[in-house]
């Protein structure tokens, strides 16, 4: 079913649940002005120099190129540090929550949530090249490709890029959270990128409803039994408004 606001049956439901778990994407960031990935349906694709992010954010360039890489992503760093979280980077209180992020812009912990599984890693991490240990790394613009702090190797962005594997103990956290999920929301993703894209489909096969927040119908909207047509900051909000 496809609405424009939260209505009190939506309301209700939310108030009874009692393990929920949620996946979001870039979109749950665009009203704190973090460009999104993809536009209009998911047609067009953000380009840097000529790029496109699939080929920028690729293990392919991390290999030929990883200097590039790194400016792309201090490109990226650039843009965030002046950014603050907005409404929808929410979390609301039950029994069980487990929110899941396909975002690398740490702006959910900015907002005060402890506990997210960061399945594409974080931009302002560091991982060692050789011994792979990882690390923070805030500076921006950097002056060089940052070295590991234990054994002094060249190190790279620690973000799952296309063509790598996700964290396999953060992803089965988060296939186990959305099996177990009753209510499971989808926010500001276009849910094309896979693994990630699997989750809701694994949480509606093992029961859960899904409430999906976009302003755009996306590939996930055929499964949601709920698309909240808007914006992910105007319409999470609502939940936790009274019942009327
Ligand atoms: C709002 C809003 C508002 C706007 N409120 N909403 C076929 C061909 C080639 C490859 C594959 C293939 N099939 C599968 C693959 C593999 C590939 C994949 O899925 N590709 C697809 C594109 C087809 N996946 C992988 O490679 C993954 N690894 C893997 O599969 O490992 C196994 C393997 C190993 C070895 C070889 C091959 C396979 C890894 C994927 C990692 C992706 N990482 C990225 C980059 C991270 C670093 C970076 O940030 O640069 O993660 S890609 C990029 O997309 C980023 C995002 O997390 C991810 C998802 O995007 P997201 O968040 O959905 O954003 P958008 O922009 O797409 O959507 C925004 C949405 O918000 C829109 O719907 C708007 O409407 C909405 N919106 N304003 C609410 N205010
Ligand atoms: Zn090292």
């Amino acid at each position: 079913m496809v609405l424009h606001e939260v209505t009190d049956e939506l309301r209700m439901m939310f108030d009874r649940a009692r393990r929920v778990a949620v996946l979001t994407g870039a979109g749950i960031s665009a009203e704190s002005g973090v460009p999104t990935f993809r536009g209009g349906g998911g047609s067009e694709i953000w380009t840097w120099r000529g790029r496109p992010v699939t080929e920028l954010s690729s293990a392919e360039l991390m290999r030929t190129d990883p200097k590039l890489v790194w400016e792309w992503f201090d490109y990226r760093r650039g843009l965030l540090s002046e950014l603050q979280p907005n409404p929808g980077h929410w979390e609301p209180r039950f029994e069980e929550f487990t929110l899941i992020t396909q975002n690398i812009d740490d702006l959910h912990r900015a907002a005060g949530s402890l506990n997210v599984l960061e399945v594409h890693g974080n931009v302002w991490r560091a991982r060692c090249l050789r011994c792979a240990s990882t690390f923070e790394a805030r500076e921006t613009p950097l002056e060089d490709v940052p070295l590991c702090f234990v054994c002094g190797a060249a190190a790279r962005p620690d973000v799952v890029l296309f063509g790598e594997m996700l964290p396999e103990s953060i992803f089965e956290r988060a296939e186990a959270a959305a099996q177990r999920a009753d209510l499971f929301f989808v926010i500001g993703t276009s849910a094309v990128v896979y693994p990630a894209a699997g989750l809701p489909v694994a949480a509606k096969q093992a029961g859960a409803r899904i409430i999906e927040v976009n302003p755009e119908m996306t590939d996930i909207s055929f499964l949601a039994d709920y698309t909240l047509l808007g914006k992910a900051g105007e319409i999470l909000p609502q939940f936790l408004k009274e019942r009327g």
